[in-house]
């Protein structure tokens, strides 16, 4: 079987193992990559956490970085002295000029080529105290995305100037900007990052049942958790009030009966697996419960954002879940 590359020919070192092997008369599986992140997708993770270009598979052994990649196949289907060398001495001088290719003229290609990468990854207006922005945080670190996050001053009311409201002109955050298409709403965010650059059976679905399902929870979220969050968080940051009204606080307990409804005999919101409709309630879930307290009366709430807790994907929102925890207590007791 032939040895399979994965590969993208604008990629230099990919170019220099394609050409080591017509060099060697060799035959490789080549499979390119696509350069809307599939280097990014948790497939790609799992044989080179690297996630660079070349990666080789040589009936299941795994090996990247092309120089490592060229004098293995050298060694393994090529002639050691027509291209490397026995010779200590002269196999001292190759080893130096490769090493000058990697960590000197490939270096400064990829510094100057990753700026690029820096200024092509999605812009996220964010704010880390709010929770949809933090959905969204969670969304790209479940698929291993790199955001260039724009950080709003939503207190100082960024967001209600002239240049956001050219982008946004309802003036929320979270909003995306993807090399120059326009989206906001976290849920509908999510969903266009986990399609474009993650893998849509991993957290979403294509079956339309597991997918009307997902959605409704999503909605859920929307128009149910996250808009009560809403309806109480504004005008306390607003400061025109400092109050929870009571029947607000008895909505809150409704909304944590039905969610512990929706988790009877389930994991997760939505089933036995983990979809972006968890990562997008435990956003506001975690933040509702400063306003009333997530009771026993509700453990299997308790249990599902306990094992929420302990995904990797939850790490981006302990900042903002301390921000935003930290501002409403002192807003209320001011
Ligand atoms: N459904 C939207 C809600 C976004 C939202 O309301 N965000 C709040 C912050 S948590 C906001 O931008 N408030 C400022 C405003 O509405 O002016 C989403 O999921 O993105």
């Amino acid at each position: 079987m032939a040895p399979k590359l994965y590969s993208i020919d604008a990629s230099p070192p990919c170019r220099a193992t394609l050409m080591l092997a017509k060099a060697i008369g060799l035959t490789l599986d080549v499979h390119n990559l696509d350069q809307g992140g599939e280097h990014l997708k948790p497939e790609y993770l799992k044989i080179n956490p690297e996630h660079t270009v070349p990666t080789l598979d040589d009936g299941g052994f795994v090996i990247w970085d092309s120089h490592a990649i060229n004098l293995y196949l050298l060694e393994k289907y090529g002639n050691i002295d027509g291209l490397y060398s026995r010779d200590l001495k002269t196999k001292a001088l190759i080893n130096q000029r490769l090493h000058f290719d990697s960590g000197v003229a490939f270096s400064l290609l990829l510094r100057i080529a990753y700026i690029r990468i820096e200024i092509m990854a999605p812009k996220l207006y964010s704010i880390d105290a709010s929770p949809p922005c933090r959905a969204t945080l969670m969304l790209a670190k479940a698929i291993g995305l790199t955001l260039d996050v724009y950080n709003l001053d939503l207190m100082g009311g960024e967001h209600l100037k002239p240049e956001y409201l050219k982008i946004n002109p309802q003036h929320t955050v979270p909003t995306l900007d993807d090399d120059g298409f326009i989206i906001w709403d976290s849920h509908a965010i999510n969903l266009y990052l986990l399609e474009k650059y993650g893998n849509i059976d991993a957290l979403y679905s294509r079956d339309f049942k597991t997918k009307a399902l997902i959605n409704q929870r999503l909605h859920f979220d929307s128009g149910v958790a996250f808009s009560l969050l809403l309806r109480i968080a504004k005008p306390i940051r607003l400061k025109q009030t400092k109050i929870i009204p009571d029947n607000l606080k008895g909505e809150i307990r409704d909304t944590y009966g039905f969610l512990n409804s929706f988790l009877e005999g389930n994991k997760w919101t939505c089933g036995d697996r983990v979809t972006i409709a968890d990562i997008q309630l435990a956003a506001t879930i975690s933040c509702i419960q400063l306003f009333e307290p997530l009771t026993d009366s509700y453990p299997n709430v308790q249990r599902w954002l306990s094992n929420c807790e302990q995904q990797p994907w939850y790490q981006p929102n302990l900042k903002g879940l301390n921000d935003f925890n930290n501002l409403f207590t002192s807003l209320i007791n001011a």
